[in-house]
């Protein structure tokens, strides 16, 4: 068997001097630390030493949630090279929320934030868990005291293209969180594309530095700018927080940074933000929700550098890409570029037709990037593939005759919020539960900082009065902050078509100027 583990990749791209710095934290405890090549090795090595020091049986899942950190990065390398399955949680979730992911993935490791530990602890071993340790950013925590007694050397575990290497969790329309099934295949593949689609640089061409200033639980900062920057053996520079002003003073450092669009519309506030503090960069990339086009031209216009944007999901890793050379092609405003080498991608209309070139229609996918089902739901993963097995991606867009994808919309009830997804089906579900409430409707709203704003409209029981602060504040109790509705309206009833559907258009078209967006 060739060996396909994303883990041995990105290990063999480290480069030759593993005394060079890989990473300084530019924020946390403690920062500047220096992490040279080496100590993410060894550091991994031990890590993965603890895993193997535990006798897990294969295919186990890694449950972490935990504040961003290098140690947390390590983390992440030594459940690949132990050849287990990791599963990020996004530190805003709450415990009904955690809780179901424990249930319904069977972690045989949690590694969550010391604070964490009481609770975390008692649901995981409630549902079965028999590790639970903990991991602070000021790198204390029972994980790595466990880490600091074993060896640093290490053998990676080779990994079949087809095994299982995380699954992330991503909500559903209806009903509960899917867990999407990424394998070895999945990554290597979608890494390999991205290096050389956006011309990662040799030592001998200059080499790159990466601004690092996402979170490492969703698939943009933990594989899109991870994987990026250490399969070619890249330093970057690390933030466990992003700070507009603080990410700025570094650029002169940099040649390239990754961001969702509010990271760029919150570093345009910014004066400091100019061409002279951008003149080594190489490249800005956008994605995880739309850019608009007025922050790709403001930052043209500002920094001389044309945004890069381009699309991806959970399920896919990355799709369409605007181009990076200029032999490609012009990088288009308002579109997410081409499909990226190896994916394919087609428009379909409703009856599952062929659309023609500009004409919207559902965006399907397939190849080697497109993840290998949910989590134990195998009818809900034949439901989200076609009878020839391309998966439907829930977008709904256009291709034009040179290739240009444009997305237009969601066919999926989603609200995107500052690169979050919100599902209305699952903040509604939370709403209904309060005492006194009827039923309610959650939409997304244009919002100058977030792109869309989540709000909800509720109606009270008969005999009921509601207060919507008091109902954003129990739910905050509930589900992750980004979730819970910026604005939160009591009203007589909904508006219902024929049908008796909830007209969530009529409702995003009353309130369109709510955040003056
Ligand atoms: C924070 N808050 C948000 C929010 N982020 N509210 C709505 N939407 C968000 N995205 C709220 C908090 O709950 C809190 O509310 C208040 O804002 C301040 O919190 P904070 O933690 O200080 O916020 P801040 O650090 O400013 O975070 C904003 C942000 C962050 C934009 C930096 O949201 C972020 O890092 N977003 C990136 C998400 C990402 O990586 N997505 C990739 C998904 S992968 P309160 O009420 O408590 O004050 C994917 C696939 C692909 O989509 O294609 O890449
Ligand atoms: P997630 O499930 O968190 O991975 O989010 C994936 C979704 O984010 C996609 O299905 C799209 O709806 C959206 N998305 C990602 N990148 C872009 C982009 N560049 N423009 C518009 N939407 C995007």
């Amino acid at each position: 068997m060739s060996d396909h583990s994303i883990f041995a990749a990105l290990r063999a791209a480290f480069p030759a001097d593993l005394d060079a710095t890989a990473i300084t934290t530019a924020d946390g405890p403690g920062a500047p630390l220096h992490y040279t090549w080496r100590d993410l090795d060894r550091g991994s090595a031990m890590l993965a030493n603890v895993f193997a020091s535990l006798d897990l049986p294969a295919g186990s899942r890694v449950a972490v949630q935990v504040d961003k950190s290098v140690e947390a990065l390590m983390l992440y390398l030594a459940v690949q090279r132990a050849g287990l399955v990791y599963l990020p949680l996004n530190n805003a979730y709450r415990e009904t929320e955690i809780e179901y992911f424990i249930g319904d993935a069977e972690p045989a490791v949690v590694v969550c934030a010391p604070q964490d530990f009481t609770w975390i602890s008692r649901l995981a071993f409630r549902r079965g868990t028999k590790n639970v340790f903990t991991l602070s950013a000021d790198r204390t925590g029972s994980l790595l005291e466990r880490a600091s007694w074993m060896g640093d050397v290490h053998a990676p575990v080779a990994r079949a293209a087809d095994d299982l290497a995380a699954i992330l969790y991503t909500s559903g329309t209806t009903g509960r969180s899917k867990g999407a099934m990424l394998t070895h295949g999945n990554l290597l593949s979608n890494a390999r594309v991205l290096h050389d689609y956006w011309g990662w640089r040799t030592p001998e061409q200059g080499g790159d530095v990466l601004i690092h200033a996402l979170p490492i639980f969703h698939v943009h900062g933990l594989f899109v700018a991870s994987h990026g920057a250490l399969l070619n053996g890249s330093k970057m520079i690390w933030f466990a927080r992003f700070d507009p002003k603080a990410v700025i003073a570094r650029l002169p450092e940099a040649t390239v940074f990754m961001g969702v669009p509010t990271l760029y519309t919150r570093m345009l506030a910014e004066p400091a933000l100019t061409r002279e503090a951008c003149a080594r960069m190489r490249l800005f990339i956008s994605g995880s929700a739309p850019l608009q086009v007025e922050t790709f031209d403001a930052w043209r216009e500002r920094t001389g550098h044309t945004i890069l944007e381009r699309y991806g999901m959970s399920e896919t890793v990355m799709l369409t890409s605007n181009p990076y050379r200029r032999e490609d092609g012009e990088r288009r405003r308002g579109t997410v570029g081409f499909a990226l080498p190896g994916v394919e991608l087609r428009v379909r209309g409703e009856q599952g037709q062929a659309c023609a070139a500009g004409e919207i229609g559902g965006i399907e996918v397939k190849g080697p990037n497109v993840f290998a089902g949910y989590w134990r739901m195998p009818q809900k993963t034949k439901e989200e593939f076609t009878a020839d097995c391309w998966f439907k991606t829930g977008d709904v867009g256009t291709i034009d005759e040179r290739g240009y994808v444009t997305i237009v919309g969601r066919s999926k009830d989603l609200v995107i919020s500052g690169g979050y997804n919100v599902y209305p089906a699952e903040v509604e579900g939370f709403i209904n539960e309060l005492p006194g409430v009827a039923e309610s409707a959650v939409v997304g709203l244009p919002h100058p900082d977030f792109g869309e704003g989540v709000v909800a409209m509720v109606v009270p029981k008969l005999g009921h009065t509601l207060d919507g602060a008091a109902i954003a504040a129990a739910l905050k109790d509930r589900i992750a902050a980004f979730k819970v509705p910026k604005r939160v309206f009591v009203v007589g009833e909904l508006p219902r078509n024929a049908m008796g559907k909830v007209q969530k258009n009529l409702l995003r078209a009353q309130h369109q100027g709510l955040f003056g967006g």
